[in-house]
């Protein structure tokens, strides 16, 4: 049993989101405008569509929390839609005399063909909703609760934007650099990109697929520094920490392909320069109850910090590509579903671009599983019990 998990509900355009998340110990402070702060950042992102002009996501904690603290009790929180109230008919609970037309032209890259072939439904309405990116917007704040708890214990997580579409750095190899990114250039970047030139770029090939009708994917990546060694295990396959990494990541609406440090390129080295030689070093840990010194450390981090699906006190580096958005202003071809002859993909407003938002999205996937790691490894009903049983870990290694 997962030691942190939650579950969300609710529809794109539904009355809102909820997410109930079971497992967080007691007495960590925990604010709603921490909470939201994350969910500002997932609603930015140049090539964004109109509905984030409607939306201004806030969560609110309806349970789980008291006095600014969390209780170990289930944290419940509710995200309302603004633009449900343009969505009432649609959308309604109770049966109604006139309803929606039905949308019976799947979109190719969506979920509509197999969900409503899967659930036995004549409208794609209902998969749409659901299968909908608007259900991340829940995942951020769970992931901002996780990433809170990890605070404690001194690890830190960021995302950037690698590529769009076709505009990329070149070489990748420096991007991997963590100490050599700056985290505020990033957050105040439209695409979350580090460099101003490709920035500009970035934004003129999103301008120009919109112009042309068309969407962009794209690579974003996420380091988690200052991680423990010793989350996930070898033991078993479904404790590998990269197997439980790559399942959050590639649970991500439009995530086709995840890895972990120099993953793909990995293949065509040899062993001998693919692997990180471990040398004497002096590096100190900062808890914040504590400072200890790991005495050794790895040169390189081509394994993005995770051997034998163990973490091994190297940042944890992940890269994911996102396929670009399967809503078309110029449609695709697909078929009628109640005919069976060729038509036109449906349409409805939605994005261009999405990869900026996907990597503050893969930030709160990667904070819940790290939590839940954490949780299992050193456990602990409250706060306290957890770090001073990290701390004796710690101590105990050397
Ligand atoms: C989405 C389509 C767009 C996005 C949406 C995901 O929404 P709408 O159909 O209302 O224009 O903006 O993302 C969100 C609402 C969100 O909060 O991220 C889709 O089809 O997946």
């Amino acid at each position: 049993m997962e030691q942190f998990r939650f579950l969300t509900g609710g529809e794109s355009h539904g009355k809102g989101l909820v997410a109930i998340v079971e497992g967080m110990v007691a007495d960590l402070p925990l604010a709603e405008g921490y909470i939201n702060k994350e969910m500002k950042r997932r609603q930015r992102g140049y090539g964004r569509g109109p509905r984030m002009k409607i939306e201004e996501d806030e969560a609110e904690i309806m349970a789980g929390v008291r006095y600014g603290l969390t209780t170990g009790s289930p944290i419940a929180l509710l995200i309302n839609n603004r633009d449900w109230q343009n969505w009432q008919e649609q959308l309604s609970i109770s049966p109604i005399e006139k309803e929606a037309e039905p949308v019976i032209f799947p979109r190719p890259g969506h979920a509509d063909l197999a969900g409503v072939t899967k659930y036995g439904l004549k409208d794609i309405r209902p998969i749409i909703e659901r299968a909908s990116a608007r259900e991340t917007a829940a995942r951020v704040a769970v992931g901002a609760i996780a990433r809170r708890f990890l605070e404690e214990l001194g690890t830190a997580i960021h995302s950037h934007t690698v590529t769009i579409g076709s505009v990329s750095h070149g070489s990748s190899a420096s991007l991997r650099e963590a100490g050599s990114i700056d985290w505020q250039q990033v957050e105040d970047s439209p695409v979350r990109c580090a460099y101003a030139e490709l920035e500009k770029r970035m934004m003129a090939a999103i301008d120009e697929a919109k112009a042309d009708g068309d969407t962009l994917g794209g690579i974003f990546e996420v380091i988690a520094m200052g991680v423990p060694v010793g989350f996930g295990s070898h033991v078993s396959w479904d404790r590998r920490l990269d197997g439980r990494i790559a399942q959050a990541i590639m649970s991500i609406n439009a995530v086709k392909g995840v890895e972990i440090g120099e993953g793909f390129a990995l293949s065509e080295l040899k062993g001998s320069q693919a692997h990180d030689i471990i040398e004497p070093s002096t590096r100190s840990v900062i808890l914040n109850i504590a400072k200890q010194f790991i005495p050794w450390r790895h040169a390189t981090n081509h394994a993005g910090g995770i051997e034998g699906g163990i973490s091994n006190g190297e940042d944890i580096v992940i890269r994911a590509a996102v396929k670009p958005i399967a809503t078309l202003a110029k449609p695709l071809s697909s078929i009628d579903l109640r005919s069976g002859e060729l038509a036109k993909a449906h349409y409805e407003r939605s994005d261009i671009c999405v990869v900026p938002a996907a990597g503050v999205i893969a930030e709160a996937m990667l904070a819940i599983v790290l939590a839940d790691a954490c949780l299992e490894k050193f456990g602990g009903d409250n706060l306290k019990e957890t770090l001073a049983n990290y701390h004796n870990y710690l101590r105990n290694i050397f």
